[in-house]
């Protein structure tokens, strides 16, 4: 790993992200994970090449995975049962709109880290376009993959609702990457998995389409009509596993 001063990058780096996020009023968690070793999509590598051209010919590249956390409040305001529809009484588009108050605080800390650390950044997320897709895999060649890297950068396993779960506070988390010039070894991170817990797949029944969940989960999300793209009810139950563990 490369020194730059007394610090590492990483530790300036980390250091610095802490700094933001505090400024952003949020907890964030950040792992780093080398950008040939994650596997992805054909047609998310092919996005992915193009956007790394503006580094140049570097031969290493390493991707920062940001984490930023919602506020307790915010997963409180999603249903904790499966609901087919919002109530008149229920506060679920607050968790609506803090979906884009968590995207647009993680595309300022990822844009003045890119700038910061002679990178390139990807957004949290492809915003508003759920009224022109008709079918999921329409969002893939349009963005990497988020969760390939955070998994890869030890920020947290994969979740059998296929969202990345933080020992810090379950799938209660949105993802941006950075990329950075140079090669880092990722520091290990103590996992303890999903175990015997299957409560996300009791909670929904789009979780037993299989391959399928993706676009079936679209569906039912463009369905609800909230102020944003989201549903969330599988976080908020593995939130709650996740905080009971801890207690
Ligand atoms: C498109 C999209 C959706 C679609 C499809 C979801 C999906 N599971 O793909 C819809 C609209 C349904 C959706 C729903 C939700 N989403 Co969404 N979504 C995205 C988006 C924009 C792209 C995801 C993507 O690339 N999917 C493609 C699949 C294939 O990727 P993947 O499963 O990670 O697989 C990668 C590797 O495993 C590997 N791989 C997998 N299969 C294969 C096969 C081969 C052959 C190869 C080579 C590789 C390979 O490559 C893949 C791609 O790199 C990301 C933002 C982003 N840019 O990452 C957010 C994101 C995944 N969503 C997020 C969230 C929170 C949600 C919701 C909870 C909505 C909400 N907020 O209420 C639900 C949950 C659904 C669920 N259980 O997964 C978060 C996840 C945070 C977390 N903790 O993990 C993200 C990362 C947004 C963010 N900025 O934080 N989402
Ligand atoms: S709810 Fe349980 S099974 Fe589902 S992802 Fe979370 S820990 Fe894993
Ligand atoms: S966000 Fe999708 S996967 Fe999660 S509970 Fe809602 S419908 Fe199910």
């Amino acid at each position: 790993m490369f020194k730059q001063g007394r610090l590492t990058v990483v530790e300036e780096i980390q250091r610095f992200f802490r700094q933001v996020c505090s400024e952003a009023g949020r907890k964030g968690v950040i792992g780093f994970s080398s950008v040939d070793k994650v596997r992805l999509l054909p047609e998310q590598r092919q996005y992915l090449q193009a956007k790394l051209n503006v580094l140049g010919s570097v031969q290493d590249i390493t991707a920062v995975s940001l984490g930023l956390l919602y506020h307790e409040s915010e997963v409180l305001a999603i249903p904790a049962g499966w609901r087919g529809k919002p109530e008149t009484d229920d506060c679920w588009d607050d968790y609506a709109r803090a979906y884009h108050t968590v995207n647009d605080a993680l595309n300022r800390v990822a844009a003045i880290l890119a700038a910061r650390f002679w990178g390139v950044a990807e957004q949290a997320t492809v915003a508003g376009w759920a009224g022109k897709v008709k079918h999921v895999t329409e969002y893939f060649p349009h963005c990497v993959s988020h969760r390939a890297f955070a998994e890869a950068g030890g920020l947290g396993w994969r979740g059998r609702h296929g969202l990345i779960v933080t020992p810090e506070d379950g799938p209660a988390l949105r993802l941006a990457t950075l990329f950075i010039p140079g090669s880092v070894s990722p520091e290990p991170r103590e996992l303890a998995g999903c175990g015997d817990c299957r409560a996300c797949l009791d909670v929904c029944p789009v979780l037993h389409k299989g391959g399928d969940y993706r676009e079936a989960c679209r569906r039912r999300i463009n369905g609800l009509h909230l102020r944003a793209e989201v549903c969330g009810i599988c976080v908020r139950v593995c939130w709650e596993r996740i905080r009971s563990r801890q207690a």
